[in-house]
């Protein structure tokens, strides 16, 4: 039992370790894995390392992924090779070195912020992405189906349709668009009609650099269609076709834009209908760093980006800006119209050196259980209540090298009257320092077995009775009134935390 237990304990730590950690930076993608001879057609930084952790070299041409190309490698596991996801030309070779493999970047992209309609550039800049860009294109049958593949620009392009929305001239009521876009090839969009003039639809939130489609139907074949996308609000043809069936490719130059549909110009054999519209796009970091977005088994670095959306004062049922589903956000500006910050709502989550100008309602939140919600480094300016807020059990906020400015109430606080409360949730506050002034840094529920750890945390103009450091509180039921307050702690089973650990400056 005791060693069930472990190998379970072990296997979890594992799996969450992994999981957080990109053996790529975000915005790349695999090309080899180390050891192999892998080579790039010009000049392009490559990133070698696992785990977040990378060294950097220009190369053209073939090497070798190895700790003797780069000058040293990351301990603890294999490490990969991999470039930037824009367009430039690679391949592997030779010893059995494995392919590019899909930029595990997505995302669910909810709806709300029309914003911007800018071009959203991919992250890697340069070349063949021709913004007006109707350039040539072709089609094929060649099938590719889900996952990454390499358009004939060279840009690395994955499937995106389902971060954005169907629509069509008009659905069969049993099988609506959406269903052409939900990844699965047994269910289908049908037309109400076969009418000159059908289309089916995929559009997105904000602007996305697009170089393929792939069409699936069922039953009878259509026949003429055309591609088309929304070029400064008209829509052009950039590829057509005939006979769909199974897998049709269609590759153009690539194109910025908010939609993309296939049309029937003609009436067709039958109403149309298609299986999957894969709609195939590049997946970097500034694309997905908008407000309202879900970022889901990605790393996204933002790049200095600044997002938000609104604030409302205090309340509490504002949307979060952006919301993390085991995934990593950094180097992102957080306006003052910041709502309910950032959420981690699954898996392990990761803030890094992100800046919240005037925190709404909290900066960030961890909502789920089991997991951890690392900070690394960042700040927050003015914060009325919380900066952090802790509501799920069991499991633990890590906040490293993080600054604040100006007036906080709270730097943490375990959530003191949520539904179904308990605990425990921890937290370990590092090499922290509050340039402004603090209410509180911490407040836990010893009922509940919540614990504090504060190591190395500066506090500007400190004098002991200044900032509560450790509140140790009895949290309630939501409904049972207000949680109170049991005294500060010192050294206690929920507050490990002593006066050497607070420093004055
Ligand atoms: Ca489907």
């Amino acid at each position: 039992m005791q060693s069930k237990h472990l190998v379970a304990g072990v296997l979890a730590a594992a799996l969450a370790s992994s999981v957080w950690a990109a053996n790529r930076p975000a915005g790349y993608v695999t090309l080899c894995s180390e050891g192999k001879t892998c080579s790039v057609a010009s000049t392009t930084n490559v990133a070698f390392g696992r785990a977040d952790q990378f060294f950097y070299k220009q190369i053209a041409g073939s090497f070798v992924c190895s700790e003797a190309t780069f000058g040293g490698r990351i301990g603890g596991g294999v490490n990969e090779c991999s470039v930037p996801s824009g367009p430039v030309s690679s391949s592997s070779s030779s010893s059995g070195g494995s392919s590019s493999s899909s930029s595990s970047s997505s995302s669910s992209s909810s709806s709300s912020s029309s914003s911007s309609s800018s071009s959203s550039s991919s992250s890697s800049s340069s070349s063949s992405s021709s913004s007006s860009g109707v350039g040539s294109s072709s089609s094929s049958s060649s099938s590719s189906g889900t996952g990454s593949s390499t358009s004939s620009g060279g840009a690395v392009l994955t499937n995106i349709a389902a971060q954005g929305t169907a629509s069509s001239s008009g659905d069969d009521s049993t099988k609506p668009a959406a269903l052409a876009i939900d990844n699965n090839f047994s269910t289908r969009w049908a037309s109400s009609t076969n009418v000159a003039g059908t289309w089916l639809q995929v559009s997105f939130a904000t602007a996305r650099s697009l170089g393929r489609v792939v069409l699936s139907e069922s039953g009878e074949p259509s026949s003429t269609h055309e591609i088309q996308v929304l070029v400064n609000g008209a829509w052009q043809t950039v590829s057509s076709g005939t006979i769909i069936r199974a897998n049709k490719s269609h590759d153009f130059s690539l194109v910025s834009t908010t939609a993309v549909r296939v049309y029937f110009p003609a009436v067709q054999a039958g109403k149309p209908n298609v299986t999957e519209f894969q709609v195939y796009g590049t997946a970097g970091g500034a694309e997905m760093c908008k407000a309202g977005n879900v970022l889901v088994n990605a790393t996204v670095d933002c790049g200095g980006a600044t997002i938000g959306t609104t604030c409302s004062g205090g309340s509490e049922s504002q949307q979060p800006v952006i919301t993390l589903n085991n995934a990593t956000i950094k180097n992102v500006r957080i306006n003052a119209a910041a709502a309910d910050g950032i959420h981690c709502v699954a898996g392990n989550c990761r803030i890094e050196n992100a800046v919240w100008e005037d925190v709404c309602e909290d900066a960030a939140t961890l909502k789920d259980s089991g997991v951890s919600l690392t900070i690394v480094g960042g700040s927050a300016n003015a914060a009325d209540d919380k900066v952090f807020q802790h509501n799920s059990k069991n499991s633990t906020y890590y906040i490293d090298g993080f600054q604040t400015y100006g007036r906080i109430g709270k730097l943490w606080r375990s959530c003191g009257d949520c539904t179904n409360n308990g605990g425990p949730r921890n937290a370990v506050i590092t090499n922290t320092t509050i340039n402004g002034s603090a209410g509180m840094i911490a407040g836990a529920n010893r009922n509940y077995g919540d614990k504090v750890t504060i190591r190395n945390l500066r506090i500007k103009g400190w004098t002991s009775g200044g900032s509560e450091i450790c509140m140790e509180y009895k949290g309630v039921e939501k409904g049972s009134g207000k949680s109170s307050e049991l005294g500060l702690g010192w050294g206690t089973a929920t507050c490990d935390v002593t006066q050497a650990d607070i420093i004055g400056f």
